[in-house]
């Protein structure tokens, strides 16, 4: 009998092959119609109906993170393929990287490493290089699903007062972790940071724009570790530039990456990662594992560990 035909969107990681076996054939993205039986995918290209209908035999998609935007969900429902995603165990790591963005934008860590390194770093000076207070300040989440909870924790522990705007009430984050719900106005001109952890939907597109960063204190910071398109780029590039905005750290962008010439890439004011929410060993190494035994359940007609359809 043949192994199950995995379209795979490449380069898998050595540890999802070990964890494969060699028990599926993994086939290239673009391969020519004929059977494929699962998708494999980094959340790049985008999974559409056209994919779908190209490769009747589907069984399962199985996406290696939690985000699942670049895939048609609802076509996929609608031909009853089972979208499997790894919630829960990256929200940890996540938050633990929107906490170093935010204090890398707020206390210029980046921009002061940039500087120790060069020429210009002849003596200290007392009224150099000032940040924004971190410890006891106000801080705004979009998005109080699991991640936007874990930031919130850690936010306890920097003894700052919680805000969040999210489409529900979260009894967690308002009884366990103190937070203050607020409109999206109130929040956006109260937080002196303000981190971005909501799902990219149509209603999020373009969520924080130009008439958002008006809102905003020109002592402020915003992090993204949601996805790139939440945030225009062009306004937030105009606002950072006449420092309406005191910085902005983002570990997603629309694309990844930024075209070389974006006006981004030239402010010191803004940090950039390329997209490491989730990258250390021990949760990549559970979101291999998960996204494995989703691909291997669908692929067997069982239920998935965690499906989004
Ligand atoms: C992944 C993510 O690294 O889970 C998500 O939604 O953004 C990241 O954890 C990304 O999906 C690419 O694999």
């Amino acid at each position: 009998m043949s192994l199950p035909r995995v379209l795979a969107d490449l380069p898998v990681s050595q540890t999802v092959l070990d964890l494969l076996g060699g028990l599926v054939e993994l086939v290239p993205w673009d391969a020519a119609p004929g059977r494929v039986d699962a998708v494999y995918t980094y959340g790049h290209p985008p999974v559409g109906a056209e994919l779908m209908d190209r490769f009747p035999d589907l069984k399962v998609i199985s996406n290696f993170g939690v985000g699942v935007d670049h895939i048609d969900v609802r076509a996929a429902a609608e031909r009853r393929i089972p979208v499997g995603n790894t919630p829960g165990i990256l929200d940890g790591a996540t938050a633990d990287l929107a906490f170093a963005l935010l204090l890398a934008a707020g206390r210029r860590v980046v921009e002061g490493d940039r500087y120790a390194r060069g020429p210009a770093f002849t003596h200290y000076d007392p009224s150099f290089m000032l940040g924004r207070e971190v410890h006891g300040s106000t801080i705004g989440i979009f998005g109080m699903g699991r991640i936007g909870r874990q930031v919130a924790k850690r936010a306890n522990g920097f003894g700052m007062k919680v805000l969040y705007h999210n489409r529900n009430r979260s009894d967690e984050a308002e009884i366990v972790l103190g937070a203050r719900y607020a409109p999206k106005d109130e929040l956006l001109a109260t937080a002196d940071h303000i981190v971005l952890t909501l799902p990219l939907t149509p209603d999020t597109r373009g969520f924080i724009g130009a008439a958002e960063l008006a809102l905003m204190k020109p002592t402020a910071t915003l992090v993204n570790v949601a996805r790139g398109a939440v945030v225009d780029k062009d306004a937030l590039a105009d606002a950072l530039a006449a420092r309406r905005l005191f910085a902005a750290a983002l570990d997603v962008t629309d694309p990844e990456p930024l075209p070389r010439d974006h006006p981004l890439l030239t402010l010191d004011n803004v940090v950039i990662t390329p997209h490491l929410g989730s990258a250390t060993e021990e949760t990549r190494r559970r979101m291999a594992e998960l996204s494995v035994q989703n691909l291997f359940a669908g692929l067997s007609g069982k239920p998935l560990m965690f499906s989004v359809t």
